[in-house]
């Protein structure tokens, strides 16, 4: 599915090989922020004494339970401002691994069926143009001329009355965006260990000096964690606070049906959000389950909920049938902003929040990670997401752009 470069060259499995007792920087966690952080780490700053520790493989946390949506249409001038750079690395990402991600401009529409929903859209579009983005409110009549087979009455239920169009929205091939960062930090020298779990950090008064494993223990004077949904297991560790709480999110895919639907679709009103693969299936989730959860069960209310709310849009569906289903663990904060770059530890440095928005949020967060790791001082398009935020009320209100109701 595209793990082939153009060359031809095999496909990438990292080699399985014991730990070294001595790492420059151990990165916890193997998904796309991991990875991201690794290739920027070697291909940035020359850094390649690099260990990514993984409990399981490649990519099949939250980076392969993901809808694969790309976008940079926030509400804050911090979060567009963020999400822009990384849609301009997504851009260009194929060509820097010489592999297919299968990048794909589609156009996004969140619908908008309310009065207050309608403002929120324009808030955001005024948002996003002052800072050079691609975003506005359209009508009715806009959409019905892009997505002609939605029903725009929901069947009478909660008419749409606009919706923020935002060209630059995408997909992409999440699998073939681990394994490319994967693949080319490995390349460089970094290690990646599968199927190793961290048990416990080591520090000397407030500094990292070393993580315990499964596999043994490793010394090493920088560590980062980038779990999403396991980010409680490791802060615990070092007694970090951090105001994140873990819902499922789930998702599910349709049988492949012949293409129909070039763009991306959001309701947060009716909670769904759907977009058609490359291999006809339809990709589809709604807003995270209810409670607090660190599990990723799926469940049939799921379904059942997001086949009411799709049909009031594509009555036509109603026979299609649901291949798979799965769940993510997201790590959602007060703000709906994420947590990134240093912590009151000396040497430890934490990736999370990423809530129902981090797989777009990959390239960006890898390079300005690896920035603020290699020089040890917070790279400043992250600066607003720091942790003490919480402590100091400054926080960056990222709800009205989350995409899905929470
Ligand atoms: O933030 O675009 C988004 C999104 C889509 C699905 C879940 N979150």
């Amino acid at each position: 599915f595209g793990l082939q470069s153009e060359h031809n060259e095999p496909r990438f499995f990292p080699e399985s090989k014991p730990l070294k007792s001595h790492y420059d920087v151990v990165i916890i966690g193997g998904g796309g922020h991991g990875m991201a952080c690794a290739y920027y780490l070697a291909k940035e700053h020359g850094i390649t004494n690099v260990a990514v520790l993984e409990q399981g493989y490649i990519g099949g946390g939250n980076t392969g339970r993901n809808t694969t949506i790309v976008r940079s249409n926030y509400l804050t001038p911090e979060g567009v401002k963020f999400y822009d750079t990384s849609v301009k690395l997504f851009e260009d990402l194929a060509d820097d691994f010489d592999l297919n991600i299968f990048y794909s401009t589609r156009g996004h529409f969140t619908l908008a069926h309310t009065d207050s929903a309608l403002r929120t859209m324009r808030w955001r579009a005024e948002v996003n143009k002052h800072q050079g983005i691609d975003s506005e409110v359209v009508g009715r009549e806009e959409i019905a001329k892009e997505v002609p087979y939605m029903d725009l009455d929901c069947n009478g239920h909660a008419p749409v009355m606009g919706a923020l169009y935002h060209a630059p929205g995408s997909v992409a091939r999440h699998d073939a965006v681990a394994w490319g960062y994967a693949r080319g930090a490995y390349n460089r020298g970094v290690e990646i260990h599968q199927k190793t779990r961290v048990t416990a950090i080591r520090t000397q008064g407030d500094k990292v000096v070393g993580v315990d494993t499964d596999r043994g223990q490793i010394s090493c004077n920088k560590v980062i964690s980038m779990v999403a949904g396991s980010t409680p297991r490791i802060t615990e560790m070092l007694g970090i606070r951090t105001p994140i709480e873990i819902f499922p999110l789930q998702a599910c895919v349709s049988e492949p049906v012949k293409p129909f639907m070039d763009t991306i679709v959001v309701s947060g009103s009716l909670h769904v959000y759907v977009s058609q693969s490359s291999r006809g299936e339809l990709v589809m989730g709604a807003s995270v389950d209810p409670s607090v959860l660190h599990s990723t069960r799926s469940s049939f209310d799921f379904v059942e909920g997001l086949a009411d709310q799709m049909l009031d849009l594509f009555p036509f569906m109603s026979r299609m049938k649901v291949m798979r289903q799965w769940a993510g663990m997201s790590d959602i904060t007060p703000d709906f902003a994420p947590i990134m770059g240093k912590t009151p530890i000396d040497g430890f440095y934490l990736d999370a929040g990423w809530g129902t928005w981090g797989f777009k949020a990959t390239p960006v967060s890898g390079k300005t990670m690896a920035w603020t790791v290699a020089n040890d001082k917070t790279h400043e398009l992250i600066e607003p997401f720091r942790l003490s935020r919480f402590a100091d009320f400054d926080l960056v209100g990222e709800k009205g752009a989350a995409s899905v109701g929470h």
